[in-house]
Formats: C-alpha cells, sequence, structure tokens
C-alpha cells in the first residue's frame, strides 16, 4: 500500500477519537453552547476518509494538492478560533472577525498551493497576512475579554489561546519546507500535516471535554 494512505488511515483514525467526547457535549447545560465541536473532528474524518481514497486531489507543478484538506480547513479552523474566541467570551462581532480572518487565511493558503512561482509567493505573504492579523485578535481583544469570565472560562480559553497561537506556527513552515522551497516532499508533508491536524484537532476537543466539570460548578453556583 502506497505510504500516503497509510498516513491517512492513520489520520481518519485518529479524528475519529475525537468525535466520542466532543458528542458528549451536545445539548450540555454548561453555561456555555458546546453543540457544534463535534463537526471538527467529524468534518476532519471524512475529509481524511476521502483522501485516503485519493478523492479530490489535483496535481499542480509535480505536487499532489488533496482538496478535502483545505475544505477540512477552511470549515473547521474557523470553528477552532470562533470556539476560542466564544469561551473567551468575546463578542459575536470578534467571535465572526477571528473566524474570517482565519478563513480567508486558509482560501489564500489554497492560492499559495495551485499558483507558481511568484503568484504562489504573493498568496503565501496574503495568507501569513491574515495568521498574522489573526494571532493578533486573539492575543489583543481575545484575551482581554477573558479577563471578564469566570475562572474556569478564563483557564480553558488561555490554554486553548495558546494550543492555537503555538501550534498552527508549524502550518507556514510547513508551506515554506514543502511547497514553498521543495526541500521536503509530497511524502513527507502528508506525514507532518496529518500529524499536525489530529493535534490540533483532538486534544482541543478533549480540554473542552475535560473543562467542562468545572462549568457545571459555575452555573450551578449563579
Ligand atoms: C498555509 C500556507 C500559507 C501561509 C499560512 C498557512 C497557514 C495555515 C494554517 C493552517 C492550520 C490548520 C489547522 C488544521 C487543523 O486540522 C495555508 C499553510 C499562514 C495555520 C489548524
Amino acid at each position: 500500500m502506497d505510504p500516503i494512505t497509510i498516513v491517512y488511515i492513520i489520520g481518519t483514525l485518529g479524528m475519529l477519537v475525537g468525535i466520542p467526547p466532543a458528542l458528549s457535549l451536545v445539548g450540555d447545560e454548561v453555561g456555555l453552547d458546546f453543540d457544534y465541536v463535534w463537526a471538527i473532528p467529524g468534518i476532519a474524518a471524512f475529509m481524511y476518509l476521502l483522501m485516503t481514497f485519493d478523492v479530490g486531489s489535483v496535481q499542480f507543478q509535480g505536487y499532489h494538492v488533496p482538496i478535502p484538506r483545505y475544505i477540512d480547513w477552511a470549515l473547521t479552523t474557523p470553528l477552532l478560533v470562533g470556539y476560542t474566541a466564544y469561551i473567551a467570551g468575546a463578542s459575536r462581532g470578534m467571535i465572526a472577525g477571528t473566524a474570517l480572518a482565519d478563513f480567508m487565511m486558509i482560501v489564500f493558503g489554497l492560492g499559495a498551493v495551485v499558483f507558481s512561482s511568484t503568484a504562489q509567493w504573493v498568496f503565501f505573504g496574503l495568507s501569513s497576512a491574515c495568521h498574522l492579523t489573526l494571532l493578533a485578535l486573539l492575543y489583543g481583544p481575545v484575551r482581554n475579554s477573558a479577563f471578564g469570565e469566570p475562572p474556569s472560562h478564563r483557564r480553558l480559553a488561555r490554554l486553548l489561546l495558546n494550543y492555537v497561537g503555538l501550534l498552527w506556527l508549524a502550518y507556514p513552515l510547513v508551506w515554506l519546507f514543502g511547497p514553498g522551497l521543495q526541500w521536503v516532499d509530497a511524502a513527507g508533508i502528508a506525514v507532518i500535516i496529518s500529524y499536525l491536524d489530529v493535534t490540533a484537532k483532538v486534544p482541543f476537543v478533549y480540554f473542552i471535554y475535560r473543562a467542562r466539570k468545572n462549568f457545571v460548578k459555575v452555573t450551578g453556583g449563579e
């Protein structure tokens, strides 16, 4: 079997691990609404399954680009940052702002893998500008809004914020060494990204799942 296929099978199984804890949050009355957290590992598991069967891949300049990966990122990364901002007690406008900056980062990021040479670097720059905007929103207004929240919410918000803020820095680096400078081949990139994707999603869900016990106490006392 093709090693990339094996990597995607492991990725699919990894994402499945995040679904039961996320489903257990549906309908929970804990002061915050976590009804759609399941979509984070759920959409990813489905997209990894498509990648396992090589559905929806295209070839650009010798690079195999799995479109399901970008569909996954475009849908689930706004959920990851949106939930982070929501738990931090950010306003609806700020939640939408972080989700939008994130979504644009992914759309421009797709441009950075489908176009060649100069255009590719322009899209890398645009995507990176959105990433920086996202980080500025997260570490500025979103972090500040958490100060007014109950300690259990604040603790979880800080954990998720740093998790997203630090782990996601690896993605543009992977792009640089892969599609950008072509030092790492497509198989190497597939392994690294699959590892990062499962790490970005499954522990994220688990952190919320684990913190929920303390939320019940907070709302119960109000
Ligand atoms: C790209 C390429 C161009 C520059 C930048 C990028 C950033 C991507 C990020 C992706 C995060 C994905 C996650 C997936 C979870 O499953 C598109 C690689 C800045 C930050 C968290």
